[in-house]
């Protein structure tokens, strides 16, 4: 058995993978481990901020770890917010004062191929003091208003190529199955089955 600890305070990303990771990889939560200061994330890049948040962690309580960070990137806006999302409409807002700003910035693109989109995730792992690096990515449109109420973030202006629902109208489940973090996910576990 191993035991991970997600270097995240965000609770959404802790259930959805608490939901996909199997039986044999017990995870704890920042919480679980009274870990409750803010993590340093000052990093430009998903990579150097994923490692920079699995370090803090793993240095301080010695332990395996992971962290990921996550970036929507809209071809219309240059790939912003990119590595931004998470505060891209100022410091403490909301999801949905970003998702506002985003909708606002798109408001001439009418059309939905020019509203295209992905949603990509970096995963560092720090396992037995070595660094493992999984990406997982999904590529989508965003949706000229928000739709659906589960999930977080902008998941109520995603919707994924293929799907005719937002990842908001999605349930965990569904949304893990081809999201940018259920697919780096998938991959850290293909490895922690090997390892
Ligand atoms: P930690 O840094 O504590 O892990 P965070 O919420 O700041 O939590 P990120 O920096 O990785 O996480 O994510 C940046 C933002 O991207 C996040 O605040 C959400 O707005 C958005 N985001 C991340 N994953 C998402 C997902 O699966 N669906 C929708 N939006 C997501």
């Amino acid at each position: 058995m191993t035991e991970l600890i997600f270097a995240t305070h965000n609770q959404h990303k802790v259930s959805e993978a608490q939901a996909i990771l199997p039986a044999s990889v017990h995870i704890r939560s920042l919480h679980d481990i009274r870990c409750h200061e803010e993590i340093p994330e000052t990093q430009n890049s998903l990579q150097g901020n994923a490692l920079q948040k699995a370090q803090y962690v793993a240095e301080r309580y010695h332990c395996h770890c992971f962290a990921d960070d996550t970036g929507l990137e809209i071809d219309a806006l240059d790939g912003r917010p990119g590595v931004y999302s998470a505060r891209y409409a100022g410091e403490g807002c909301s999801f949905a004062d970003n998702m506002r700003k985003v909708l606002d910035e798109l408001r001439d693109v009418k059309e939905l191929e020019r509203r295209s989109a992905r949603f990509r995730t970096v995963i560092a792992l720090i396992l037995e003091g070595k660094t493992y690096f999984f990406e997982g990515r999904v590529e989508g449109f965003i949706t000229l208003q928000p739709v659906g109420a589960e999930g977080f973030g902008y998941d109520p202006v995603f919707l994924p190529k293929g799907y005719t629902q937002t990842f908001a109208e999605m349930d965990a489940a569904e949304k893990n199955r081809i999201s940018h973090r259920g697919r780096a996910m998938a991959q850290m576990i293909d490895f922690l089955r090997k390892a």
